[in-house]
């Protein structure tokens, strides 16, 4: 049985993963957070180092058998430090939520005070809210977008840093297609006391690029996920830069010696909040890292942040209401309320037309989450497809003709030709018959 393909020993599960490989070739991904990772990181994903078990670090560990996966864990971790210039990473968590989880575990006690970003305006699920345990164990407040501009205003989100104190102030967001002022960011977080720590899940990939501002000479922690625009596996990383390895330190109880930032959130990690690493997660990682050091990656990166700025412009040229006006990074939001339609209409009618996106709030809500006024269009995954801007350009045609004839479900499945059309000329994976 060991030795058995998958295809022979459970057809069931092969045939289910080639009908979603087939479905992802045939559509348009829009979905923000995703996008495609290269054969050689599915393959170091799918190798034999799933069998080994791992707990604590390189050369550290509770497990005998180690020699190997040491050396890849070691790779992934200088290849993060060089692509982001950090002085510190943990390559181990599972996914940007645990990577999160382990921050607050290291910074925070249950019941202190958090400054986040509104999930209803832009933010995460773990920057604070009511059913996140973010939202249970800490008391969190929140910053949001103005209504007119769509925007962060700094000086409301100093006032308000002032007024709650916060323990910490989290930067990231899921649906916010502008940049962040790093350095107001940490002038706040200096005035109040605050740490201050960003997550760049969904921009990580345009940041290592130099096509984003940097977070890390500014926050004193840095977390990501590895799979949305840095086009890794699924999981997550925390980082801390020079500025937060070299300002914050801890004195151990019982030893009285200082701690660094880095022997603290290794200790969050694992035992704090995992057990053993997926080690061959973590060479996927390194893989992923690896192909983010080389040139090709910036001219990816420069290439989704056109597209999306061009799928916006052709929006706007179609009346389209997009938040903030346009984009400064991977994806763009728009609210559907001029258009008659909710986001979760808009949602359904566009997976008939075989474009995937995802239904989310926009900013000032009149719709539960569950509804929504708004969608989420990103380029990632299109751009690693090959896809320009005039293929950009004619998405936005093509979403605007399905969605403006809500009812018209045959029109839908014409759309659905044309995406199948477009698609077949940008193949993804060679082994995907066309
Ligand atoms: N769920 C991710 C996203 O879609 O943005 C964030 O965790």
């Amino acid at each position: 049985m060991i030795n058995k393909h998958l295809s022979e020993q459970d057809p069931e599960v092969f045939s289910l993963i080639e009908k979603e490989t087939d479905r992802q070739n045939q559509n348009a991904e829009m979905i923000a957070s995703e996008n495609f990772a290269s054969k050689a990181v599915m393959e170091a994903n799918g190798s034999t180092l799933t069998n080994k078990y791992a707990e604590g670090l390189p050369a550290k560990r509770y497990y005998g058998g180690c020699k190997f996966v040491d050396v890849v864990e070691d790779l992934a971790r200088d290849r993060a430090k060089a692509l982001f210039g950090a002085e510190w990473v943990n390559v181990q968590p599972h996914s940007g939520a645990q990577a999160n989880a382990a921050v607050y575990l290291a910074c925070m006690k249950p019941g202190e005070r958090l400054l986040g970003f509104d999930l209803a305006h832009g933010g995460h699920l773990t920057h604070g809210s009511p059913v996140n345990f973010s939202g249970i164990l800490y008391e969190a407040h929140f910053y949001g977008v103005e209504q007119d501009t769509g925007r962060l205003d700094m000086n409301k989100i100093r006032d308000k840093a002032r007024k709650v104190k916060p323990k910490m102030i989290s930067i990231g967001a899921s649906a916010y297609s502008r940049d962040f002022d790093y350095e107001a960011f940490r002038d706040i977080a200096d005035e109040t006391g605050a740490m201050l720590w960003m997550d760049m899940a969904h921009t990580a990939g345009l940041i290592a690029a130099k096509e984003m501002n940097d977070p890390l000479p500014w926050a004193h922690l840095v977390t990501t996920t590895t799979h949305k625009t840095l086009r890794g596996p699924r999981g997550g990383m925390i980082l801390v830069g020079k500025n937060g390895e070299n300002t914050l330190g801890i004195v151990a109880p019982k030893s009285g010696r200082t701690k660094s930032w880095g022997e603290i959130l290794d200790s969050a990690v694992f035992p704090g909040t995992q057990g053993g690493p997926l080690m061959h997660v973590i060479a996927a990682k390194a893989v992923a890292f690896g192909e983010a050091l080389q040139p090709g990656f910036k001219t990816y990166q420069k290439q989704v942040k056109k597209n999306a700025k061009a799928m916006a412009a052709r929006f706007t040229e179609l009346g389209y209401n997009i938040v903030s006006g346009g984009t400064d990074n991977h994806l763009i939001l728009i609210d559907l309320r001029n258009k008659g339609i909710n986001g979760k209409q808009a949602e359904a009618i566009l997976g008939t037309a075989e474009i995937t996106v995802n239904k989310n709030m926009v900013p000032f809500d009149t719709e539960s989450p569950f509804v929504t006024s708004g969608i989420r269009i990103g380029a990632p995954a299109m751009t690693t497809r090959g896809m320009k801007e005039p293929e950009f350009e004619f998405l936005a045609t093509l979403i605007d003709k399905a969605l403006s004839k809500p009812a018209d479900e045959s029109l839908h499945h014409s759309v659905a030709e044309e995406v199948k059309a477009l698609c077949e000329g940008f193949p993804l994976y060679d082994q995907v018959p066309a």
